[in-house]
């Protein structure tokens, strides 16, 4: 294998070496820069400087060269006609997507003058705004950060997917740490929850899936007939948001027969005795009633997890953020995160829970990051959920000041982010000075005055921590950069030396960026040699206590919560919009993942798009029956908030009483101009401040039926006379 090692000297500054002379063949380890679990070491091959396939390393135990549908095509994306591969300035009014070519130079120069005389009058008129378009700690979370800490901009809480979740673990097992992954392939029970494995975690299902070969048992506890849930033996779909609820009946029933490993919960819990109390509140057929489903599933489950412990074999948990996009998501993982102690699970590797694995990499943020460069400074942080909000915010001695400009990268807010008819409304807003670093022109940068064109994975450095596996990845640039475009990191020098900021870290390069995310933590040596180092992590990290919480141990009572004024205890908190059946919204909708789609990054790969078809509507048979929708029927979803029009298909995915809205359509390429997240909220979760995208109800209409067809307009009467559930 020829290994690529030169620099493209836009992508090093310091750089003396020119770009190489292209040789015939290369194969080039990186890493899959994506927001799954997965973190793939990748293989691609180069051809006279031409990426021609991306392939799984099977050189990497995780990976085992295997890769998903989506990146197996990425080249299509980085070679994609519609890239966007020169700066861009509006020629058009906002949102009208029309722009012209400019300079690197004529754009630099104005983006910095309007940043500068925005900070002149309160740098926190400016705000970031990035999520996980690359999960790279360069390219996301290096000059960026360096950039605007030396600003004093707003700092951004980066809520959108795991907050809830993550505080929840952190509050419970001290942070986002758990199970080894490759450890479930031994497990004898996997409880997969909240989760769509096959979908958004296709590695981990490897390992489940050679559990069930072995014998395993298999149990999906999810709303929605997934993939995942399909291929299970038990399925429990239980009502969006009620995860809290059959957690607590599980622990009700290991007290009540006493499956309970007293010596592990004696030496290596915290709050036992208010846990049980709490839990002793909720017997199997309450939990059944709240969370919809049969009462005998519950106790089916509780008594495998039960025999788990009398048999002495590992019990496993494979959590994931879906189900903590709802207001009780920080407690419902709090409660799941009890239960592997209650069992002493976590005596055996293959037993415990993990959410993300993310917590145990020892990355270097002060170095990548540098918040000294804020000098003293305290900017407000402004929470990425509620950027709708944020964007139409006067000032005030609460809020501050207006956010008169924004910066986006990594991130496609005007159809990720929640309450879409808000987030547009303050995109469009005149007075707004909005600059988008991006490989296409999103449904975001249609919004931009300045779109900067950033590289893909295959044209810069980078390197990874994984959330869901324990190695360190690196991505080395296959290819130079395609046109004009530069990496993150490049852009952000730039605008630096534009605006004048001389410190020295602003011409830190890639490659030492990538050294300075572990420095002497992970051998950098390795990284270059082979592409991936595994972390030194002990195969049953908590089999004799020792969690990373203030106590040491695994906390059912956080005095940490209990110091905010929250209940230091686990506890179901119900919806923001608990769904009843009655009323003017009697369907709740969750919105998860499309197969084919990252979020909504591929909506605009063709070969992509075409697998998902269309935005589509999943709905129960009855439901369907009582409004007069067959499958193929164009419906139209709406609540106070908006409305969408989808492809409606009656399918046994979907319970009764909840609709599922799959995946992240960009909003010009769906049926209408919107997608989904027309009608999620602003709420926030009760721990964490993260968003409650599965948190919604709706209601589904015929989009010919008469009378309804603008469905806002029905809203809209119907606002007169109801109101949505209150919210407590
Ligand atoms: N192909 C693909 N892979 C992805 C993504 C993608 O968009 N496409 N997204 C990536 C991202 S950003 C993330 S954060 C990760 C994880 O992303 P997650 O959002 O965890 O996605 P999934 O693993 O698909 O699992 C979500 C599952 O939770 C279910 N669910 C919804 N509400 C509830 C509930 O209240 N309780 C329970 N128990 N289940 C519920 C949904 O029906 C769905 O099957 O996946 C990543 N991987
Ligand atoms: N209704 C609903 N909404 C959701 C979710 C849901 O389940 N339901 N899931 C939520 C979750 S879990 C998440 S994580 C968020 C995800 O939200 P985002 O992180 O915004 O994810 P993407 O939609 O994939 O958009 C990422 C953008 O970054 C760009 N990008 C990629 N790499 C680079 C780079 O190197 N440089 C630059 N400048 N740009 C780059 C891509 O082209 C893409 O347009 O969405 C959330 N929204
Ligand atoms: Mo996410």
């Amino acid at each position: 294998m020829t290994v690529f090692t030169s620099l493209d000297p836009r992508m090093d500054p310091q750089a003396t070496t020119p770009v190489p002379v292209v040789q015939p063949v290369l194969a080039v380890r990186g890493a899959c820069p994506h927001d799954c679990p997965d973190t793939c070491a990748l293989v691609t091959t180069v051809e006279n400087g031409v990426a021609v396939r991306v392939q799984g390393n099977a050189a990497h135990p995780q990976t085992a060269g295997v890769l998903c549908a989506k990146v197996a095509r990425y080249t299509e994306r980085t070679y994609h006609p519609d890239r966007v591969l020169q700066p861009l300035r509006r020629s058009g009014p906002k949102g009208s997507g029309q722009f012209e070519p400019v300079s690197w130079d004529a754009a630099l120069a104005d983006i910095a003058a309007r940043l500068t005389s925005i900070a002149a009058r309160d740098p926190q008129a400016i705000m970031p705004y990035s999520y996980a378009g690359t999960m790279g700690l360069v390219q996301a979370e290096s000059m960026s950060a360096r950039f605007f800490n030396r600003l004093g901009a707003s700092l951004l809480d980066r809520t959108i997917c795991s907050a809830a979740g993550g505080e929840g673990f952190a509050q419970t097992l001290g942070g986002k740490v758990g199970m080894k992954v490759e450890f479930f392939a031994e497990s004898r029970l996997i409880i997969i929850w909240g989760s769509n494995s096959i979908t958004s975690n296709l590695h981990f299902w490897r390992y489940a899936q050679q559990a069930k070969r072995d014998g395993a048992k298999l149990v999906c506890i999810d709303p929605r007939k997934s993939e995942t849930a399909e291929k299970c033996h038990e399925h429990i779909a239980l009502l969006p948001g009620t995860d809290a609820a059959l957690a607590f009946a599980l622990m009700h029933e290991l007290i009540a027969n006493d499956w309970l490993d007293h010596d592990y919960i004696a030496r290596h819990t915290l709050g036992w005795e208010a846990l049980r109390q709490r839990a002793l509140d909720w017997p199997p057929e309450r939990a059944a009633d709240v969370c919809g489903v049969p009462v005998e599933q519950i106790r089916s489950l509780a008594r495998d997890y039960g025999q788990c412990f009398s048999s002495g074999e590992p019990a496993a948990i494979r959590l994931n953020y879906g189900m903590q996009r709802v207001r009780g998501g920080g407690n419902a993982a709090r409660a799941v995160a009890c239960l592997p102690a209650l069992i002493g699970a976590w005596r055996h590797r293959a037993g415990g829970v993990l959410l993300s694995a993310s917590g145990m990499f020892p990355v270097d943020r002060q170095a990548l990051q540098r918040p000294d460069l804020l000098a003293g400074r305290t900017p407000r942080t402004l929470n990425m959920s509620t950027i709708g909000n944020d964007l139409l915010a006067d000032t005030s001695p609460a809020f501050g000041p207006k956010v008169e400009a924004l910066i986006v990268y990594n991130s496609n807010p005007v159809a990720v982010a929640p309450e879409s008819g808000k987030v547009v409304e303050g995109f469009a807003r005149d007075d707004l000075f909005t600059v988008v670093l991006e490989h296409f022109q999103t449904d975001t940068a249609d919004y931009a005055d300045y779109i900067l064109p950033a590289t893909t994975q295959l044209e810069h450095w980078d390197v990874h921590y994984s959330y869901g596996h324990t190695d360190v990845l690196l991505n080395r640039p296959a290819v130079a950069p395609l046109g004009q475009a530069l990496p993150n990191t490049g852009i952000f020098r730039r605008l630096a030396r534009q605006m004048g900021f001389t410190d020295p870290c602003f011409a830190d390069s890639d490659e030492a960026l990538c050294r300075a995310a572990y420095g002497e933590r992970v051998d950098f040596n390795t990284l270059l040699d082979k592409g991936f180092a595994s972390l030194q992590i002990a195969d049953a990290p908590f089999a004799d206590g020792g969690f990373p919480t203030p106590s040491g141990k695994c906390e059912f009572f956080s005095a940490r919560l209990k110091a905010q004024g929250l209940d230091g205890l686990p506890d179901h908190v119900p919806n923001h919009e608990p769904w009843g059946r009655s009323g003017a919204f009697p369907l709740a909708m969750i919105s998860p993942p499309a197969r084919n789609f990252m979020n909504s990054t591929f909506v605009n790969v063709k070969s992509l798009r075409d697998m998902e078809g269309e935005p589509v509507l999943e709905l129960h048979a009855d439901d369907a029956a009582a409004r007069g929708i067959a499958s193929g029927d164009v419906v139209t979803v709406f609540n106070l908030r908006g409305e969408y029009v989808v492809r409606a298909e009656v399918s046994p995915r979907a319970r009764p009483g909840v609709v599922n809205g799959m995946g992240i359509w960009w909003r010009k390429l769906s049926l209408a101009g919107a997608n989904v997240n027309q009608l999620t909220s602003q709420h926030l979760t009760d721990l964490g401040a993260g968003p409650v995208f599965y948190d919604c109800l709706v209601e589904v209409r015929r989009a010919d039926t008469p009378g309804t067809s603008n469905a806002a307009s029905s809203a809209n009467t119907l606002r007169a006379s109801v109101q949505l559930q209150p919210v407590a």
